[in-house]
């Protein structure tokens, strides 16, 4: 049987809370997916982002596209909300007066691009209008608060989003932990980051939410008879049929998080 990640269970066996959703830069509702496979738009260079150019649709998950900049490898993929600013309709770079340019990393020479872009747009499936959604405003201040628990896009696999924590608050900066990957994948990002979810987003989307990994933090300050029960917990990990409990008499994770070593890939 297919087991899924339940926020109340995890959130009651954390005694923790969820971020509230006035916290983020996100709709309520999540934006409609109106794009298909193969459309094509125009989108700021992840890697030079004053630059604008011609992407692809490769991929949809809930409400973000996979994209790939024409003229780039197939290493370079990115993903978007259809609400980022990042994104917008063919002609819209022209009407500006603008000049679409070669991604960073052309295949080609550069002296190709201008017969390139000609046979790129001709005949192109142009993403219309009615698929780009308004990017809401940004939150008046940071509201989050250290503790709170989010579902947030791991940056070294941008196509997952997982469980997190906000770990530390400065300013308008929050340190955002993935529960379970000892902070491996941790990273700083502003507030008003669209990387970052209210919990239930992707269960809105229909994105599927990755399980916390199976690695226990270690408490900052730990009691001597705590600290060996980490341990015991650590220990119990290793053999993952093993039902553990922590000093509170909790599960630390659930039982298909003990089963799940390593997350795929
Ligand atoms: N396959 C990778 C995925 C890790 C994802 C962690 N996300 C916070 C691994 O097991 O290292």
């Amino acid at each position: 049987a297919k087991e899924t990640f339940n926020w109340d269970d995890y959130l009651n066996e954390t005694s923790s809370v969820a971020a509230p959703p006035n916290c983020f830069r996100q709709s309520r509702t999540p934006p409609r997916n109106d794009f298909k496979i193969g459309m094509k738009l125009e989108a700021h260079d992840p890697r030079n982002v004053t630059s604008v150019c011609i992407a692809t649709v490769i991929g949809i998950t809930g409400a973000r596209l996979r994209l790939r900049l024409d003229g780039s490898d197939d290493k370079n993929d990115f993903w978007r909300l259809v609400d980022s600013c990042d994104i917008q309709q063919i002609g819209t770079c022209e009407k500006k007066g603008d000049m679409l340019q070669p991604p960073l990393g052309f295949r080609m020479n550069a002296s190709s691009w201008p017969m390139f872009l000609l046979k790129t747009l001709n005949g192109v499936d142009m993403a219309p209008a009615t698929c780009f959604k308004k990017e809401i405003q940004k939150p008046l201040q940071n509201f989050f608060k250290t503790g709170m628990k989010l579902e947030a896009v791991d940056k070294k696999n941008p196509y997952l989003i997982c469980p997190a924590t906000i770990g530390d608050v400065k300013g308008d900066d929050v340190f955002i932990t993935f529960d379970g990957w000892k902070g491996a994948f941790d990273y700083w990002c502003k507030y008003d980051s669209r990387d970052i979810f209210p919990i239930g987003w992707c269960s809105l989307t229909g994105d599927s939410l990755q399980p916390p990994g199976n690695s226990v933090a270690l408490p900052k300050t730990t009691s001597p008879t705590a600290a060996s029960q980490i341990k015991g917990i650590r220990r119990s990990m290793q053999s993952p049929q093993k039902h553990v409990q922590t000093q509170k008499g909790r599960k630390p994770m659930r039982d298909k998080c003990l089963e799940q070593t390593s997350a795929p890939p």
